[in-house]
């Protein structure tokens, strides 16, 4: 902190076009402070005056004395604004010391005189030097907030839309499916085995191919404000296909306007395929610097990569991207335009399909429905329509809307604001469960998060993950993705819903999360929100798909007493029959749960049975009850329906129902676990 006196502001030169009178020295201004006191009340008109001003000035950027480049008015808290620093004689130049401090009433009203005397609305540039310094409270003023600046809708071709686009032929071009001639099965068996897509197919197809426009007609005639913040987008890869990488790059390069976004930060996250290493740097070679390329020295996983790109990036914003994303015409305005307006907001664009098989570019969702980010118990990621409650709050249906959550992969946010709020948990491992993390830090501690219907990017859905964890899994015990949900769960929710997670999840409770408490002392100092506040105000949607649960009755393995086998998904995808298996204790497959409501359940599944068969489907949206009891006296497992019993077939080795006979010991069976010896 500089020169930190009893008046606040500093005039240290005015702008070209203000023509009121300024202040030929500091002393000048000390002087004129001195003479006037403004009453609390005062302060409140300076504020509307800025308020209003801010509203219908345009802001430049402009660059400080300090070469930073801030610009326009910042927000310090609910009341108070401030503008500083300028280029001498073309910008209004103000230097904010300490709002925050006693002295406010003094710096209002400072900030009162200069604003009158300089009438803002002429200047042409607004310049700001970075305040990180001087502002230490949790409203720090070096956020550039644009309040109540929205896009508008009109009827000519919206400001960033690409005009001329050129008519292409080739394979994949327009996001047409590329099928490759029979003699080439090989290659494709080969890239799709190492790849989990099929990259001989990526290969063929041009970097910068044409892909469909996706979005609603509507999307092209909105504009939106030509100072966007700059941008870095980020994108972390593993021995990710070279050609399907560089078309991620390609379509960001071809598709963004050049002057917003600043760079594309490519963090290897220890690939050891041969083509990304030299052929990489030198192809990367060709966009000058835009595009830089960091290696992590070991293994990080993703999350601790993104991390690290976050805080190697430059822009004011980034946006992340997987390393096999296309993006869609004029993406980026619309994914900047919310944060622009206020940097507690994360945006995230709506994702399209890119065929893992043959590249065809096609939307996931029908045209025009719009659907967000929630989750159930077991904390598995989950799609569902926009709820009247949130869609009646906008007048078209291409505009963003609030999301309690989102996929993960694809997503803009403010880099200071996201550093600020912890970035990622560092504890978490590997993948799975950040976006959770992000989501509800962010909503329960003073941020939002909007899906942007008119940003589209594309996203090839791999068949499976081709990498191992490597060494990052390494003496852990347990699922790594449940022992990140425990992490999650443990420092967000509150009792009663912690309860939902162990009820969906009973082994969780063996886990071992390591150490909170950094997130915890997190949640505390940024002074956030409750859980139940965040499911009240923001989540209110999933308690539609997935109510409360009722507390388990019984859960683990179901074991037969005349065979000795164990009841088990068999690792078939829903619907199919549940089959049994040698009894491994190991949870997973063979973990069911029976809930006081009679649902027995096994992960998102619940057990339906007739006479013939027992099947496992999707348990019924809406639903936590079924047809099930346990009679403990004679072990049976009742399906109260039909009154039957639940039935190992002596000869077929089927299950099925039967009527419940005492003595027969095909139908006893036990409930039960073990503490995993983790
Ligand atoms: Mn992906």
């Amino acid at each position: 902190m500089q020169n930190i006196t009893i008046f606040l502001f500093t005039l240290a030169a005015l702008c070209l076009y203000c023509e009121s009178k300024y202040f030929e020295s500091r002393c000048d201004l000390v002087e004129e402070l001195r003479k006037q006191e403004f009453p609390e009340d005062k302060m409140r008109d300076w504020v509307c005056l800025i308020e209003k001003q801010s509203e219908r000035k345009t802001h430049k950027i402009g660059s400080g004395k300090d070469g930073s480049k801030d610009y326009g008015l910042f927000q310090i808290n609910d009341k108070y604004w401030c503008s500083n620093t300028g280029i001498p004689g073309r910008d209004c130049n103000v230097t904010c010391v300490d709002l925050l401090s006693d002295d406010i009433t003094k710096a209002a009203t400072c900030a009162k005189l200069i604003f009158e005397r300089h009438n803002f609305l002429a200047c042409e540039n607004v310049g700001a030097e970075s305040m990180s310094a001087l502002i230490s409270d949790s409203q720090p003023a070096y956020y550039k907030s644009h309040q109540n600046v929205y896009p508008t809708l009109k009827s000519e071709l919206g400001n960033f839309e690409p005009r001329n686009l050129k008519d292409t032929t080739g394979p994949g071009e327009k996001g047409r499916p590329y099928h490759m001639s029979q003699d080439r099965a090989n290659d494709v068996a080969e890239s799709e085995g190492e790849y989990g897509m099929n990259i001989a197919a990526s290969d063929d197809i041009a970097m910068n191919r044409s892909i469909p426009d996706t979005r609603l007609d509507e999307c092209k005639y909105w504009h939106y404000p030509e100072e966007l913040p700059s941008t870095s987008v980020i994108i972390v890869f593993h021995n990710e296909g070279f050609s399907v990488l560089m078309r991620t790059v390609h379509s960001v390069i071809d598709r963004s306007p050049p002057n917003i976004l600043h760079e594309i930060v490519l963090v290897d996250d220890f690939s050891d395929k041969e083509n990304l290493k030299s052929n990489l740097d030198n192809y990367i070679k060709r966009w000058k610097g835009k595009v830089r390329l960091i290696r992590n020295a070991q293994r990080e996983g993703l999350i601790r990569t993104r991390s690290r790109g976050a805080q190697e990036a430059t822009g004011d914003v980034i946006v992340f991207l997987d390393a096999h994303c296309e993006v869609n015409l004029n993406w980026l305005p619309p994914l900047l335009a919310p944060i622009y307006r206020d940097y507690r907001i994360m945006t995230v664009p709506v994702i399209d399909g890119v065929d893992h098989r043959t590249f065809e570019y096609r939307p996931v969702y029908q045209h025009g429905t719009n659907y967000r980010g929630i989750f159930e118990w077991g904390m598995l990621y989950k799609e569902n329509e926009v709820p009247e409650r949130e869609a009646s709050l906008h007048k078209h249906p291409s505009e963003p809307y609030k999301s309690p959550t989102h996929a993960g992969g694809l997503f803009a946010i403010n880099r200071r604001y996201f550093l600020e709020i912890g970035a990622y948990d560092p504890g978490l491992l590997v993948w799975g469960g950040e976006n959770f993390e992000l989501s509800f830090k962010i909503w329960q501690c003073g941020g939002s998060i909007e899906w942007v219907p008119c940003s589209r990017v594309g996203h090839v859905y791999r068949a499976f993950m081709p990498y191992s964890f490597g060494n990052l899994a390494k003496n852990r015990k347990g699922s790594l993705i449940t022992i990140n949900y425990k992490r999650v769960i443990e420092t967000w929710f509150d009792e009663e819903h912690k309860e939902f997670f162990y009820t969906r999840e009973p082994m969780a409770r063996f886990l071992d999360m390591g150490d909170i408490s950094e997130q915890v002392a997190l949640r505390d100092r940024l002074k956030c929100k409750p859980f139940s506040w965040f499911m009240e105000n923001v989540a209110y949607d999933v308690y539609d798909k997935f109510p409360k649960l009722p507390k388990n009755i019984h859960w683990g393995m179901v074991k037969n007493k005349a065979t000795g086998v164990c009841l088990d998904t068999m690792g078939k995808a829903a619907p199919a029959y549940i089959g049994t298996s040698t009894c491994h204790g190991a949870g997973n497959s063979q973990l069911f749960r029976l809930n006081e409501a009679g649902q027995l359940g096994v992960g998102e599944r619940c057990v339906e049975a007739d006479v013939n068969n027992v099947k496992q489907a999707f348990c019924r949206l809406g639903t936590v009850d079924g047809p099930w009891s346990f009679d403990e006296g004679h072990s049976h497992l009742i399906h109260r329906l039909h009154g039957y019993c639940l039935t190992l077939q002596p000869h077929s080795k089927q299950l099925g129902l039967a009527p419940c006979d005492p003595n027969n010991t095909y139908q006893q069976w036990t409930i039960m676990h073990k503490k995993p010896n983790w």
